[in-house]
């Protein structure tokens, strides 16, 4: 298989059996000259199964099956580590939700921004023209109160700290990646945290979000603890660096 596109996109799965045949089909239609990694761990229901129909039908779909549920972040971070490993790396690596959260036509303009020569850009709910559709308000409160206080604690001028729809370069990824740790969502924190000591230029594209139509969230208690436990970690980093 050739797996020497200079586009990737990851794909994280846990239980998408509902969504990932469309969505790997939504992003072959771009036709672009891309890696398509789906990096599931495990999953009960018959995702591992639908992935296997579509590597045949496709020549781009690589598979990555780790032995149990390890969280959003590893499966970020054992996707860019596996892609920069490959003998002719990706140059662009976007990451995205395989729950139609984050629209497949949007890649382009993700895409031509960082090809512009942003080191990292992220399709924002929050900026001018983007928005949020089906989630309740009270989602939409803490999704933008935990935003509101990551801004304040990373210091970077952005909307949406938290959006998991990127695309980061090869030359940022080089670099952050034997940095980063978190094992859940907070991934997409520790990132911008890195992209800050980097001074990565980053970028914002508006998108629309849209609540998942189908399959259930994965988002539980532990996960937002987990991401609680990073922030405040964060904070008091930076409180004891400025005290001496
Ligand atoms: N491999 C892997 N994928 C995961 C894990 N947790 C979540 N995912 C995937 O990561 C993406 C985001 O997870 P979601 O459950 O949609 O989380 P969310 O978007 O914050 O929550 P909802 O808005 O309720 O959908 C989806 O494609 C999931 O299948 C995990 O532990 N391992
Ligand atoms: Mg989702």
């Amino acid at each position: 298989m050739d797996s020497s596109a200079p586009i990737a996109i990851i794909l994280p799965t846990y239980c998408e059996a509902e969504n990932i045949a469309d969505i790997i089909t939504a992003i072959e239609n771009l036709q672009l000259d891309s890696t398509i990694l789906v990096i599931d761990d495990s999953s009960p229901d018959a995702t591992e199964n639908i992935v296997e129909k579509l590597r045949e039908k496709y020549g781009n779909i690589l598979f990555m099956k780790r032995p149990h549920k390890m969280g959003l972040g590893t499966a970020i971070t054992d996707g860019f580590r596996y892609l920069l490993s490959l003998p002719k790396s990706p140059n662009y690596i976007i990451t995205m939700d395989a729950d139609f959260s984050h629209a497949p036509n949007d890649i382009p303009r993700l895409l031509a921004l960082t090809e512009e020569g942003s080191d990292l850009v992220i399709g924002s709910r929050y900026c001018n023209e983007g928005k949020v559709k089906g989630w309740k308000l009270t989602r939409i409160l803490i999704s933008k109160i935990a935003n509101k206080i990551t801004g304040r604690v990373i210091r970077l001028q952005l909307s949406d700290f938290t959006s998991g729809f990127r695309c980061y370069s090869k030359g940022y990824l080089t670099k952050a990646l034997p940095k980063l740790h978190c094992e859940t969502y907070e991934i997409q924190i520790e990132t911008l945290r890195q992209a800050k000591l980097q001074n990565s230029k980053i970028g914002e594209i508006p998108i629309v979000f849209e609540n998942r139509k189908k399959g259930k969230s994965k988002l539980s208690l532990t996960e937002i603890a987990a991401f609680s436990k990073y922030i405040l970690k964060v904070s008091w980093d930076q409180l004891r660096e400025r005290d001496n």
